[in-house]
């Protein structure tokens, strides 16, 4: 296969100006003509053929300046349209293509979800529109010209501003928009369709009236306030953290229930998967409501950090999306509580992000190869990609790196540009080097960070020893030191902070120590006792902490860390520590668990701590997270069983409590999407879990009398995840009414298939073979899919790595049925298996077995072949 490499960007030699698009939607075909306004770049040679992108094209017609080209002026065939000697001047290419929409299963490109006609062309979609300089760093201005059937497609949308519309005749309407901000092809967007929507609008802070609409299945109209409440408070918020004002007099959005991503920031018309759009509080939980506010402020704030600036080629596709993660993260923070947040994205990073950075998928946040793009929309270019944002606003502290988000806008607005640029300007604004710290966009894999103290009562002195390492990954076996910033404190025996009179070996900056080297040895004079170290302070760097701390010093900080974080992951280190030993064979120490037991209870009765911060604070760490510490020959079934055993023996000492806890936070007021009411409810479904995982008396029957009696989404999902997940006696019961109750709504109907493709029980694999082979199952719907076949590979290992390979195999069946229709989806699903080394020889066995299978078959999509190959390589 054909791989891309960084080292061979090169400019095109030909740009693409200006776009005139033509496009007529029938209710088969759409055609579309295109004019296109394009120079040479002034070192052009003569006789330099053009090459545009296409993808699966019909061509029907070409021509220069108005006049058809002869055949053998150019070349077309399935991967684009080649001029072979255009002029050496400005001129226009018009081309014509048809398009079948309604075929389009990929999803990429211009297709049709539920009759709404529709596009998706990040990352090279475009080129499944029309013959194209398909390139981020290719930017145009667009004006676009649609006709269709008016009762099929009353509503006609793209980028910009609606300049023109009227009647087109024989039942026909048209809408012409002009998008003023030059644009690279991925932000192309347009709709057409009957559709329903809401509008609001939102006052800039200089004063421009903006109009806000979202466009849905019509009678879904109400179901889309939360998203408009959402982006207003986006829109205000960016203004005022990032003085960022919105550019256009219309900012749409459109709800499609098909869709390969979460959601897509195209220019003034940004298109969502429906899933991050309908909320009300009988079908959306609490999490949903919060991810849809999240999504909502992503995609705008894409306008700035994305859109306005852009990328320069797909290597630094992590320029706008880790740079938009981090502040999507702040948004959150500052609109609910940060602590949370943190601990939450702490807790995503850990389970998304690690696991890809530490097996045969894990590449650089920016990769500098890759055979398919869309296989790069990962956690590491995600998530990694804020970490390493967040790490330099730690650095720099907030004012410097505000300084440098003002002067990158100030100077690279308009452009497309490169990770690099982003560096310098951080560098600039601050007057610091960042040449060392570049290297965590270049370098792959977890780096481990140990550390080991010691204290000398006799000098009165403390010493932190603290070294860095990252294991080889794919292509990359050397590593280099990363700069750490390493947030801190010390915390003396009754509890409070230690202050020091000195200290050397090391960059200490008041609560920061940051490490540049392999390792160091950090000395703190003036210290009256041995004092416990708090390390790593809000996660301030992205890595896995090893200490030298006894369970006695992590409860110590459980109880007496000021940062909640700190406090947090104090309480998971016991729990990991006592899971490991437990699955790794050696007994746990009755006295820790005992005293992770009480550390529990009194979190519980803590009445300064928030009740979302409690509902974080009294769940034990995950599988995958016992797993990963393991690190190899890992047994996913016995890490279940411990996990459970664990659970027992550190709630089970506490059913009263948790009872009384589950009592006292019942509510009767009506649903409220705020912080406070989420937390609420947060931590009384996590109670009523304890309370079943620890198998108290009553607890099942408990939580089916919450399901039935639930007034909101939440507590009843909460219920059946609970019931369905142990899968107790009564839950093939509660699963089947939530199934009848919510027939006509298909995302709570994906609710219904996560919970089914999370059953502990033996019988969960033929119950989802099952599901995926009713006749009425939409297999085309990407949403359906990841609900049921994601959720079983990445939250269901006990199972998905059963010794004797069935369910394995049963994915790789999928996996190849799939990728006939939709490559993207089926790659994805595959990337389950990216744990697949780490497990005891017979699973990895069975695992390397399926995988070497579904290669022999052949005939797999480059998507799903690539992550194939690397997975095996
Ligand atoms: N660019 C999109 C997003 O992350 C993904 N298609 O917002
Ligand atoms: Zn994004």
């Amino acid at each position: 296969e054909h791989t891309i490499y960084l080292k061979d960007y090169a400019p095109s030699p030909y740009k693409i100006t200006a776009v005139d698009l033509d496009f007529r939607i029938l209710a088969d075909t759409t055609r579309v003509r295109a004019l296109l306004t394009i120079e040479p770049q002034a070192e052009t040679a003569p006789g330099t053929p053009l090459v545009l992108d296409g993808d699966g094209l019909k061509l029907s017609s070409v021509a220069i300046d108005g006049a058809p080209l002869a055949l053998v002026a150019y070349a077309a065939d399935d991967n684009g349209l080649t001029i072979i000697e255009p002029p050496l001047r400005r001129f226009v290419l018009e081309t014509e293509v048809t398009l079948k929409p309604e075929g389009n299963l990929k999803l990429m490109g211009l297709y049709r979800s539920s009759g709404t006609w529709c596009t998706q062309c990040e990352p090279e979609g475009f080129r499944r529109i029309t013959y194209y300089l398909d390139r981020p760093d290719n930017l145009a201005t667009f004006k676009v010209t649609m006709t269709a059937p008016r009762d099929l497609a009353p509503v006609l949308l793209a980028n910009g501003n609606l300049v023109g519309q009227g009647d087109a005749g024989d039942g026909m309407h048209f809408a012409v928009w002009e998008d003023p901000f030059p644009k690279p092809a991925y932000l192309f967007a347009l709709v057409a369709g009957d559709l329903g929507s809401i509008t609001d609008s939102f006052t800039t802070a200089s004063g421009r009236k903006v109009d806000l609409a979202i466009y849905c299945e019509h009678g879904k109209e109400d179901q889309c306030l939360w998203a408009m409440d959402s982006l207003k408070r986006s829109m205000a918020w960016d203004e005022k953290r990032f003085g960022r004002e919105y550019d256009l007099d219309i900012f749409n959005i459109v709800a499609v229930s098909d869709f390969n991503f979460g959601a897509m920031e195209n220019k003034g018309l940004n298109i969502f998967n429906d899933k991050l759009v309908f909320a009300q509080p009988a079908t959306a939980t609490d999490a949903d409501y919060e991810n849809i506010e999240r999504v909502i402020a992503h995609e705008y704030f894409h306008n700035w950090t994305g859109n306005r600036i852009t990328c320069r080629d797909w290597f630094q596709l992590c320029l706008k999306e880790g740079l938009t993660v981090y502040r999507d993260q702040e948004f959150t923070s500052d609109e609910r509580s940060r602590a949370v947040k943190r601990i939450s994205d702490v807790v995503t990073l850990r389970s998304a992000q690690f696991p890809e950075d530490g097996g045969p998928l894990a590449h650089p946040a920016r990769p500098d190869q890759y055979r398919e793009i869309n296989n790069f929309y990962t956690p590491t270019v995600y998530e990694k990609g804020a970490e390493i944002v967040r790490m330099l606003a730690t650095l720099l502290g907030e004012a410097g790196f505000r300084k440098g988000m003002d002067l990158y806008f100030e100077r690279h607005d308009g452009e497309a540009t490169t990770i690099e640029a982003f560096l310098a300007v951080f560098a600039e604004a601050n007057g610091v080097d960042l040449e060392q710290f570049k290297t965590w966009y270049l370098q792959a894999g977890t780096p481990r960070l140990t550390m080991s103290d010691s204290y000398d009562a006799v000098s009165q002195t403390y010493t932190l020893k603290l070294s860095q390492e990252t294991l080889p990954t794919p292509g990359q076996l050397t590593k280099q030191a990363l700069v750490l910033p390493i947030k801190f404190g010390l915390i003396g025996p009754n509890g409070s902070p230690m202050g020091w009179s000195a200290v050397s070996g090391g960059e200490v900056r008041d609560d920061m120590i940051v490490l540049r080297e392999a390792s160091a040895e950090i000395t703190f004079k003036g210290i009256a006792n041995k004092p416990v170290p708090s390390l790593l302070r809000e996660f301030s760097a992205p890595v896995n902490l090893d200490t030298n701390l006894t369970q006695d010093d992590r409860l110590f900080l459980a109880q007496h860390d000021s940062d909640p974080y700190g406090r947090w992951q104090a309480l998971q280190d016991v729990a990991t520590a006592l899971a490991v030993d437990a699955a790794t064979g050696k007994p746990w120490s009755d006295a820790a668990v005992a005293g992770l037991s009480r550390a529990m209870a009194d979190t519980l009765a803590n009445k300064d701590l928030d009740d979302a911060f409690k509902a974080l604070a009294l769940g034990l760490p995950g599988e995958a997270v016992i797993g990963r510490t393991i690190g190899k020959d890992i047994d996913p079934a016995r890490i279940h069983e411990v996990r459970n055993a664990l659970t027992k023996a550190v709630f089970g000492p506490l059913g009263r409590d948790l009872l009384i806890a589950y009592t006292n936070l019942s509510s009767t007021l009506p649903y409220q999407p705020d912080a406070a009411s989420t937390g609420r409810r947060a931590l009384r479904n996590r109670v009523l879990a304890l309370l079943v995982g620890s198998e108290a008396a009553g607890a099942s029957a408990l939580a089916a009398s919450q399901y039935a009696e639930a007034t909101n989404m939440t507590d009843r999902y909460a219920a059946l995840t609970i019931l369905g997940s142990a899968w107790t006696a009564e839950a093939p019961t509660v699963l089947a009414d939530f199934r009848t109750r919510f027939t006509a709504n298909p995302l709570v109907f994906d609710k219904w298939l996560m919970v089914s493709a999370l059953a502990q029980d033996e019988g969960v694999l033929e119950r989802i073979k099952a599901i995926l082979a009713a006749p009425d199952f939409p297999k085309s719907n990407p949403n359906r899919l990841r609900s049921l076949l994601g959720s079983f590979v990445m939250s269901n290992p006990a199972q998905f790595t059963r010794p004797d390979g069935t369910a394995f195999r049963f994915i790789t069946d999928v996996v190849a049925d799939i990728d006939t229709r939709n490559p993207q989806v089926a790659a994805r699903v595959l990337t389950g298996f990216r744990i697949w080394q780490m497990l005891e020889p017979q699973r990895r066995e069975a695992a390397r077995s399926a995988l070497t299978a579904l290669q022999a078959g052949g005939k797999l999509s480059r998507n799903t072949a690539d992550i194939l190959a690397r997975m095996l390589a």
